[in-house]
C-alpha cells in the first residue's frame, strides 16, 4: 500500500524542491540568466563571482570557495557577477545584468554612476516623519522603474507616528505599479512582512534618505545587530550617513539584501521610459496634443492643459512631471552638449548678470 503524504505538504504555493544544500553562488543569488551566458569550459576556468562591496581600492568578490578583493579593473558595480580572471583579475568578464540602478552623481563632473545591479526590488524607504516627500519618492520609483527593478515603497517609524494612515495614502497615490508597506523597521515585522521577497536567488535593495532605517531593516532581515545603526537629528529627522558603502548581505534564510548609504541626491539621467511608466497618464495625454511638439504650455489643441482645466489632473503633479523631463533630458545629453548649451546660455545671460556682486 502506498503511502500518501500530501498531509505533510505545505498546502498553498508552489511545490518546493527537495532540500539540499545550496552552493556559495546560489546563496549569492546565481540564476539561470547568467548561466547560460557562460560555457562549461568557462564555468571551470573563470568561475562566476559576485560583486559584494565596491572598496576604494578594489571589489570585494565572494563565490565557490572564493573571498577576495581584486584591484579595481573591471568595469562591475555592486551586485554584478564577473567570471573571475585569477591570472589577470583585470580581465574579469562582467556578465550581462538583469537590471542596472544609475545616477548622474553629483558634483560638476556630473559622471555617470552605477548604484547597484541585478537586483529584482528597489524597496524605496521613508518615515512616517519630515523625510516623507513624493516628490523624492516618484525619483526613485521613475528610476527603478527604467532599470526594470519592480519597485516598493516601504514606510518605516510607524511606531513613533499618529498619522500613519495618512502617510500610506499618499504613498499610495504615487502610482499603481508600487505597492506600499509600513512597519516599525526595529524588530520582527521586516522578516515578517517583507518574507514574500526574501527567497534564494532574489536580491533585494534599500534605498532613500540617512536616517530612513535602512540598515535597521537590513539587521532586522539578517537577525544581527551587526551593522551600524545612529540616531537622526531630532529638529529635521535627518539622519547622520551613518552608512557609508553599499554592501550585500546574504540572508540566513535565503535571499540577498543590498543595504546602500543615504543618497543626498537622485538625479534622473537616460530614465525617459521610467518617467513615461511613473507619468503614463500624463504622458498618454500628450500623445493627443494637436502639435507633435507640443510644450503643453499656451499651445491651441494641447490635451494635457485641457485635463488640467477639467480637473482630471493635478498641478502640483504636473509640475513634478515638467520638472522631471527636463532634468532628465538635460542629464542625458553628452557633456559636450550640455557645455556648448552652458556655454550659449552663459553668453545671454551674462550681461545682466555681470554688474552683479560675484559670490
Ligand atoms: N522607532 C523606530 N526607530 C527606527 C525605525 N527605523 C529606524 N529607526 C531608527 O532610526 C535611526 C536611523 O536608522 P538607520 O538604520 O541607521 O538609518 P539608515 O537609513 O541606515 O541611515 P544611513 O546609513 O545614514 O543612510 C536609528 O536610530 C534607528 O534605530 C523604526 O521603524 N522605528
Ligand atoms: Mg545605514
Ligand atoms: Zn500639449
Amino acid at each position: 500500500m502506498s503511502r500518501d503524504y500530501s498531509k505533510f505538504l505545505p498546502s498553498a504555493g508552489p511545490a518546493v524542491a527537495p532540500k539540499r544544500t545550496l552552493s556559495t553562488i546560489e546563496t549569492l543569488g546565481w540564476q539561470p540568466w547568467f548561466a547560460q551566458q557562460i560555457s562549461a569550459d568557462e564555468m571551470v576556468e573563470t568561475p562566476p563571482v559576485r560583486v559584494v562591496e565596491v572598496h576604494r581600492n578594489g571589489l570585494h568578490v565572494l563565490g565557490d570557495e572564493v573571498d577576495m578583493l581584486i584591484p579595481p579593473g573591471p568595469d562591475g558595480t555592486v551586485g554584478d557577477w564577473l567570471m573571475l580572471n585569477r591570472d589577470r583579475t583585470g580581465d574579469s568578464r562582467v556578465l550581462q545584468r538583469k537590471s542596472l540602478f544609475k545616477r548622474r552623481a553629483p558634483g560638476t563632473d556630473r559622471k555617470l554612476q552605477l548604484i547597484a545591479a541585478n537586483v529584482e526590488t528597489a524597496f524605496i524607504v521613508s518615515s512616517c516623519n519630515q523625510d516623507f516627500n513624493v516628490a523624492r519618492l516618484e525619483r526613485y520609483v521613475a528610476v527603478a522603474l527604467e532599470a526594470e527593478v519592480e519597485p516598493v515603497i516601504l514606510l518605516t517609524k510607524t511606531d513613533l507616528s499618529d498619522a500613519t494612515d495618512a502617510f500610506i495614502e499618499r504613498a499610495a497615490a504615487i502610482s499603481d505599479l508600487t505597492p506600499v508597506l509600513a512597519l516599525d523597521a526595529r524588530g520582527g515585522e521586516p522578516r515578517e512582512k517583507l518574507a514574500e521577497w526574501c527567497r534564494t536567488g532574489r536580491t533585494l535593495a534599500f534605498l532613500g534618505s540617512s536616517g530612513v532605517g535602512k540598515s535597521t531593516l537590513t539587521n532586522a532581515l539578517m537577525g544581527t545587530d551587526d551593522i551600524d545603526t545612529q540616531g537622526i537629528r531630532e529638529d529635521d529627522a535627518k539622519g547622520r550617513h551613518t552608512t557609508t558603502r553599499r554592501q550585500l548581505h546574504v540572508l540566513p534564510g535565503g535571499g540577498v539584501v543590498l543595504d546602500t548609504p543615504g543618497m543626498r541626491e537622485l538625479q534622473l539621467t537616460d530614465a525617459a521610459a521610467g518617467i513615461g511608466g511613473l507619468f503614463s497618464d500624463i504622458e498618454d495625454l500628450a500623445t493627443e496634443c494637436r502639435f507633435g511638439d507640443c510644450q503643453h504650455d499656451t499651445e491651441p489643441g494641447c490635451a494635457v492643459l485641457a485635463a488640467l482645466e477639467e480637473g482630471r489632473i493635478d498641478a502640483a503633479r504636473l509640475g513634478r512631471w515638467r520638472k522631471l523631463v527636463a532634468e532628465d533630458r538635460y542629464n542625458s545629453a553628452s557633456l559636450a552638449e550640455r557645455r556648448a548649451r552652458d556655454k550659449a546660455f552663459g553668453k545671454m545671460v551674462r550681461p545682466i548678470t555681470s554688474n552683479k556682486q560675484r559670490r
